[in-house]
């Protein structure tokens, strides 16, 4: 065995060339910079939240939609209180209802009570988040209950409009949200949905965005709206003869990724923080504990994926204090997990595999640094700590601007000589943490048993989070 002391820091990389990689995909620089966004905010708000309907029908007076109260600014301080990079609002979800005066619909705000018809509730959301440097997203549903040319050619170019509308007035979208259902519009027709169009026209006139629908393009729905990613995750995804709703691959390839699918399309994980989509005060008590969030925290960021967290508006257009309460402890939660990387004086080793590799220079990064440019390249590596440590977390993080090549790891702990635990693992992708129970350790050793390619680590790091918060 032959090692090579490399650092006294563990956050490290080295530079090294892409090796037989060339035929993994590979994220587009708009999907890397999408990863790093790790967890933002989905809103759902509309004539729903008045009526405590979770679908509308599409024939609810819109004087229905009338907050008292509306602060967009006070959504985005909640927001950047609870450590969310952005926020996703329903522009339109299936009733049909437009949060914006929509030329090219006659149910919208400017039809509505609400002041006077002259409110817009994307135009403020979308200053709010500038104002505060948050992401701004929307979700627009492509069915539309109310729509009189739902159901008709027409329709589609309705839709494009209303895209190009959004782009346009309130740009940039930071994501587009579409939905994968597909019901009967107010004429009992369905629409023959022409989704090239749609994506050429958000690619013409927003090639930044990030599209979310259950196949892509750009990233993928996790196949359940409990916040969960698969074990493994891989950012691959085969879509060749799948549809967006009915007709979309099957629930364990949307939650786990193909492992040998041809393109990048990484899942998010959607789930709300209350059991409804929209806001309902009947559900007050039923809002997910901070310690609940964390556990989906780990499910989801914790398994290589994003985690879009519905918090929705109230009637008063307020996000609700039980809410906001709940967001400030999850934020105290990973704060505290997160705080103290106990690995900050350790020494890392490598270990050469049979493939003989050269020395590289190696540069020291920060764990949370985008990981864009380095990472090491090599089979096994050995992280010394100076004094003995009692850990139950550590989190390791692939180079993914170079692929997931990852495809099987293990983690064995040493308290001395002597092995005292063993982790087995898959996938890793841009971060993967992984909880155990609490072992005092001098060193560890990571093997990447399976990689095809590059064997990537640009991060590793090792925590003693609170023994509650360990994953069940
Ligand atoms: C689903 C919709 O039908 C729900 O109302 C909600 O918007 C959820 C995020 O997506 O498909």
């Amino acid at each position: 065995m032959k090692l090579k002391i490399l650092s006294s820091l563990v956050l490290f990389s080295l530079i090294v060339h892409a090796q037989n990689s060339a035929e993994l995909p590979l994220p587009t620089k708009q999907q890397l910079a999408w990863h790093e966004n790790e967890f933002y905010l989905f809103m759902h708000f509309g004539p729903n939240t008045f009526n405590d309907k979770e679908w509308g029908e599409g024939t609810e007076p819109e004087d229905l939609f009338d907050p008292t109260n509306l602060d967009c600014r006070q959504w985005c301080r909640v927001a950047k209180a609870a450590g969310a990079k952005g926020i996703i609002i329903t522009a339109k979800h299936h009733d049909g209802f437009c949060l914006w005066p929509s030329k090219y619909s006659a149910h919208t705000v400017r039809e509505s009570k609400w002041r006077d018809g002259q409110g817009d509730v994307l135009k403020e959301l979308s200053q709010a988040c500038k104002e505060y440097g948050l992401k701004f997203g929307v979700y627009i549903s492509p069915w539309d209950r109310n729509h009189p040319d739902y159901g008709t050619e027409k329709y589609n170019d309705v839709f494009v409009n209303m895209m190009k509308e959004i782009i346009q007035n309130y740009g940039p979208i930071w994501e587009l949200w579409w939905d994968g259902a597909n019901g009967e519009g107010p004429n009992g027709k369905k629409q023959n949905y022409d989704w090239k169009k749609f994506e050429n026209t958000v690619r013409r006139f927003s090639p930044q965005t990030i599209i979310f629908s259950d196949i892509g393009p750009d990233i993928r729905w996790v196949g359940n709206e409990n916040g969960i990613a698969g074990v493994p995750n891989w950012n691959f995804l085969d879509t060749a003869g799948f549809k967006r709703g009915e007709g979309a691959p099957p629930t364990d390839s949307l939650n786990h990724g193909n492992y040998y699918g041809k393109q990048w399309i990484p899942a998010e994980c959607d789930v709300s923080i209350r059991p409804g989509w929209f806001y309902h005060d009947a559900e007050d008590k039923k809002v997910k504990t901070p310690q609940v969030l964390f556990e989906l925290y780990l499910k989801s960021v914790g398994r290589g994926s994003n985690l879009l967290l519905n918090v929705p508006p109230d009637r008063r257009g307020l996000i609700n204090e039980k809410d906001s309460t709940a967001l400030a402890g999850f934020k105290q939660l990973r704060d505290q997990s997160f705080a103290e990387n106990l690995l900050k004086e350790a020494d890392t080793y490598y270990e050469f595999s049979s493939k003989d590799f050269s020395e590289k220079p190696m540069l020291i990064r920060g764990f949370d640094s985008p990981s864009s440019t380095y990472g090491i390249n090599m089979q096994n590596f050995i992280v010394q700590l100076k004094q003995p440590a009692k850990i139950n977390c550590i989190v390791l993080r692939e180079a993914i601007h170079l692929g997931q090549s990852i495809r099987r790891f293990s983690v064995v702990l040493y308290k001395d000589d002597k092995a005292v635990g063993q982790i087995l693992g898959s996938s890793v992708g841009r971060k993967r943490i992984l909880t155990f129970p609490a072992a005092s350790i001098t060193s560890f050793k990571v093997y990447l048993e399976d990689a095809q390619g590059n064997d990537n680590i640009s991060g590793v790091a090792a925590y003693l989070i609170d023994e509650k918060l360990v994953e069940k």
